[in-house]
């Protein structure tokens, strides 16, 4: 195997198992797969042409690439009925313009077995990628994980309800792109931006299904010990996964706990009306095995990032794209077979105080304040806004981020979302003339919404986003990120700061194209690139 789509690759990538705990069979498996779905991308492109568009080959699309993203799936039996799946639809579809003729992974015929499927595999990884030169390599790999970013929100907006064909078939359009071995650097770099764009699409149709279904996200208080009772926690991103089980364990006497990810939907106003919506429990994804380890209930993870349950693989349960193998898998929202565990579990004995954070800081509670945001701005309140946000994770470096925001002056904003807040999400950095200075946008899922904000004040200020007293200083881990970083390249926001480490897939030469055009930045010092931002 060899994978390095995340930032958590072993030094240069992954090639025996995956530091997240894929083995070589789940890679090859998902290249496979990667790769499947790239032949019915072609496929769905050349339909299109002939005025056929597959609903079903187009929200499967979307599936299947989400499924290889980091940390979502570990289930090699989950895999091969992927890559079965992908292969009915393609040739369904194929049978309907049978004038067209197809090569490559188009017409590939999978083997009829596990074993046979792990070897066919090995020959579409990135190891074995035909394309020679390591900078085309380098972008075609950013498109192709920008892509899989793109996927999740397409899927989270699906799952929706929300689908829109034109983005289904830019998707399918770079799917497609990533296998043509005669693409420029121009046109890799275009693609990428492309992926960018749609990604903001994808986000948008993300940020529509989320407050069409369940409201614009409050400011809310949330409570992070724990309430005596018998408990479920969920972590992920799904909302509606949260939804249906809140609503299935309504009057049964179970507290349900957000995890992670899941914290900012304690804001939505038809997910905070469940009374037994109790908190919050534990901090990012990266600190799950300790955490869940302790929780006295069932454990629902919804989307990614899963990791190898310990002690509580009895307890914990998948949902949607996820999966490990030996956790039960529940499907079809019914949530009993998580509901009857925890009501068989202890749950907390005792009430316990840990205090309470903050949350519900998206587009619209923002906006709705942004005249007394604007009138700090120009009093001279607020001199400097930071976007501070991004993923997570295990390597060590992350500290750079609670220190930096713990350094931030007294007359700055820290606005954020994602999971690496958590590295700061409990500390106290006070009010400017009552508005908090540490404002939780939402997800990764929503970083739509930050975005919004950040064209909002550039209205206001009547200038451009690069001109605004705003800095990103960004953190990654998986491929959402990559996703959202081209997003804010598209929209041609400079000096973004990038960390911990940059991308092992990025090479020199297209580093130096970033740092020229976009004037990127690996972090240093909180000291140092604060001294360097505030001038
Ligand atoms: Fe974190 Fe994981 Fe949300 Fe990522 S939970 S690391 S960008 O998947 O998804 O922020
Ligand atoms: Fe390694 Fe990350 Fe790939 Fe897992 S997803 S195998 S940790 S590069």
């Amino acid at each position: 195997m060899f994978c390095y789509q995340c930032e958590q690759t072993a030094k240069g990538g992954c090639t025996k198992v995956g530091v997240c705990g894929k083995k070589d069979t789940t890679a090859s498996l998902q290249d496979l797969l990667l790769y499947l779905t790239k032949g019915l991308a072609q496929v769905a492109v050349a339909a299109r042409k002939a005025g056929i568009e597959d609903a079903e080959a187009n929200l499967f699309t979307a599936k299947a690439v989400f499924s290889t993203l980091t940390n979502v799936n570990f289930d090699d039996t989950r895999f091969v009925a992927l890559i079965e799946e992908c292969v009915a639809k393609r040739d369904a579809l194929k049978a309907r313009i049978p004038s067209v003729e197809f090569s490559g992974p188009a017409i590939f015929i999978p083997a009829a077995d596990l074993a046979g499927l792990v070897e066919q595999g090995k020959e579409f990884g990135v190891e074995n990628d035909p394309e020679t030169n390591p900078d085309l390599k380098s972008l075609k790999q950013t498109l192709t994980y920008g892509l899989k970013g793109v996927c999740a929100y397409a899927d989270h907006a699906a799952i929706l309800g929300k689908e829109d064909n034109e983005l289904y078939a830019k998707i399918q359009g770079l799917l497609a792109a990533t296998l043509s071995t005669d693409l420029t650097l121009e046109q890799c770099v275009e693609a990428g931006l492309e992926c960018g764009r749609i990604n903001i699409r994808a986000m948008e149709l993300l940020d529509d299904a989320n407050t069409s279904t369940y409201g614009h996200p409050e400011p809310t208080e949330v409570k992070l010990g724990a309430t005596a009772g018998k408990a479920i926690l969920v972590s992920g991103h799904d909302l509606k996964d949260l939804a249906t089980l809140l609503k299935q364990t309504e009057g049964k006497g179970i507290n349900i706990y957000t995890h992670g990810e899941m914290l900012p939907c304690t804001a939505y106003p038809e997910l905070k009306k469940y009374k037994h919506l109790a908190g919050h429990y534990g901090t990012a994804w990266q600190n799950q095995q300790k955490e869940f380890a302790e929780f006295p209930g069932a454990i629902l993870m919804t989307t990614n990032c899963i990791q190898k349950p310990t002690n509580y693989m009895d307890s914990i349960f998948t949902t949607g794209l996820v999966g490990w193998p030996g956790a039960v898998h529940v499907s079809n929202d019914d949530f009993t077979p998580v509901i009857e565990k925890a009501l068989a579990m202890e749950g907390f004995p005792e009430d316990t105080e840990k205090g309470t954070v903050m949350t519900g800081f998206a587009r619209n509670a923002v906006m709705s304040v942004a005249g007394t945001v604007i009138d700090a701005v120009k009093a001279g309140n607020i001199k400097h806004f930071f976007l501070v946000g991004g993923c997570d994770g295990a390597k060590p470096g992350r500290n750079y981020y609670t220190e930096f925001v713990e350094k931030t002056p007294a007359d700055t904003v820290v606005l954020t979302l994602a999971c690496g807040k958590f590295r700061f999400f409990d500390k106290q950095l006070g009010d400017i003339g009552g508005i908090p200075r540490l404002l939780d946008i939402g997800q990764c899922n929503d970083a739509y919404s930050a975005v919004q904000i950040a064209l909002a004040l550039a209205d206001a200020f009547d200038c451009e986003v690069n001109d605004l007293p705003l800095s990103l200083v960004l953190s990654w881990y998986e491929q959402k990120a990559v996703a959202i970083l081209l997003s804010l390249l598209a929209l041609g926001i400079k000096n973004i700061k990038l960390g911990p480490t940059l991308p092992a897939f990025i090479t020199p030469n297209v580093l130096n194209f970033l740092v020229e055009n976009y004037n990127i930045a690996p972090i240093s010092t909180p000291d140092e690139d604060l001294k360097e931002i505030l001038g």
